[in-house]
């Protein structure tokens, strides 16, 4: 086999000492926190998408990156043979043990879906062969339901039944080949699953078909042997103005509606929740309180522009604040996938191994720092203090249902003014972490 990232060695953990640009300066697959290893911890996934296929094409200007990978041509089964190649030689020299897929990122799509299922069959196929004697799975798999024209008004919400049998068509072979390869996770991320105006859009009878598709898919899925969550990304916009699947607190209260909770979580992705003008963390928070935090899309946005950027990971106030929640959460069921992509003008080969360890270390620093933060203990002091009062009996009662409005205000009749709630510190608190994080 021809080594496709030639002079590129294994990436190896050499301390934050290190100036060598090819090496981990963070990120230690064995080294121990809270009694788990590094890489447990971090179950890193490859964003087949955005590392074998996206060659920096965006509206203006067409790829600066050749992934050909040295196919002789584009979209064909060489070039689909050759991406495998490419990512497995990726994922063994960066140590990443899982990958990510649509179904046509793997294979060159046909008319016919029998043509396009026999391609996925072949190459689904040769993955399998290239897993043996490595510990690389699959982390998610999802179905492309918006980039063919037919899902111009959705696919879960289409006003057309042959589209949406499209797409259970996709569905259900990318739940089959999710199970061969192992998977952990089945996506739903919902890109045309949305409306433009109102003057043209039936918002309740689409949300309805999207969870007729969604129980069919669990269906179908544990019928075959699924055993995985299926994951719901919330996303409040781009490409459509308004997504259904806004954000965590929308997605979880949907999946209530239509019975689907207990088999689904969420898949939160930092550049979505800032686009619905939420932190990362706040997404994080409200699927972990609710039992929903599933897996991690890892990446990050840029607040000088209102899309959807998908950085590598950089900003480690944001990936200590995520490990935060995970380890608060017990970790996760899932993985961190890094739908993330080089900047347009980071073009080399090279390029692909400095992103992915930007991304890896910034996380392996979050978890670090993050478990830090959860040792030194002033920050859940703070918390337990704040809410102090509600240790009272009258608090008790409160929490516990036995008392009425009528109760409490005889209480706040008989007390006069109460006094200040007391400090949210907020400056001492941001000057903890600081401490924490450059101590
Ligand atoms: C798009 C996005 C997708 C999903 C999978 O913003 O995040 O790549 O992760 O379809
Ligand atoms: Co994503």
């Amino acid at each position: 086999m021809t080594e496709i990232f030639e002079g590129i060695p294994a990436i190896r953990y050499e301390g934050k000492d290190s100036d060598n640009p090819l090496a981990f300066k963070y990120y230690d697959a064995d080294r121990v926190i809270l009694g788990k290893k590094m890489s447990e911890h971090l179950p890193f996934a490859m964003a087949w998408w955005h590392n074998l296929c996206a060659g920096g094409t965006d509206m203006f200007g067409r790829d600066t990156a050749d992934k050909s990978f040295g196919a002789s041509e584009k979209g064909t089964m060489e070039h689909a043979r050759a991406k495998v190649d490419a990512g497995f030689e990726f994922m063994q020299k960066l140590g990443i043990k899982y990958f990510c897929f649509h179904d046509v990122d793997l294979v060159p799509e046909a008319d016919d879906i029998k043509v396009t299922n026999q391609r996925l069959d072949e190459i689904s196929d040769y993955i399998l062969e290239k897993m043996k004697g490595t510990d690389i799975k699959c982390l998610w798999g999802t179905a492309n339901m918006f980039g063919n024209p037919r899902f111009m008004n959705g696919a879960g919400s289409t006003n057309s039944v042959d589209v949406y049998s499209f797409a259970a068509a996709q569905i259900k072979k990318a739940l089959d080949l999710t199970v061969k390869l192992g998977g952990r996770g089945y996506v739903f991320w919902g890109g045309r699953e949305g409306y433009e105006t109102l003057l043209n859009t039936d918002v309740k009878f689409e949300q309805e078909n999207i969870a007729k598709l969604m129980h069919m898919a669990v269906d179908y899925g544990r019928s075959i042997g699924f055993t995985g969550d299926f994951y719901i990304e919330p996303k409040p916009k781009e490409p459509m103005k308004h997504q259904y699947d806004f954000d965590a607190a929308t997605a979880i209260g949907f999946l209530r509606q239509y019975g689907l909770d207990k088999d689904f979580k969420l898949n939160i992705e930092a550049n979505h929740a800032t686009l619905a003008g939420h932190t990362f963390q706040h997404d994080l928070r409200i699927s972990a309180i609710n039992g929903m935090l599933g897996s991690i899309d890892a990446n990050q946005g840029d607040t000088l522009l209102g899309w959807d950027t998908d950085e590598f990971p950089f900003n480690v106030y944001d990936a200590t604040l995520c490990m935060y929640e995970v380890l608060k959460n017990g970790g996760l069921t899932g993985g961190f996938n890094f739908d993330s992509k080089n900047r347009r003008p980071s073009y080399t080969k090279e390029d692909m191994f400095y992103a992915y360890i930007l991304g890896m270390d910034t996380f392996a620093l979050g978890l670090i720092k993050a478990a830090e933060m959860i040792e030194d203990g002033r920050i859940d002091k703070f918390i337990e203090e704040k809410y102090a009062s509600w240790k009272s009996e009258l608090g008790q009662k409160i929490r516990n249902n036995e008392t009425s409005l009528v109760e409490l205000a005889k209480h706040a009749e008989e007390m006069g003014a109460p006094e200040l709630p007391g400090s949210g510190r907020q400056e001492y608190l941001e000057a903890v972490m600081n401490n924490i994080l450059f101590k």
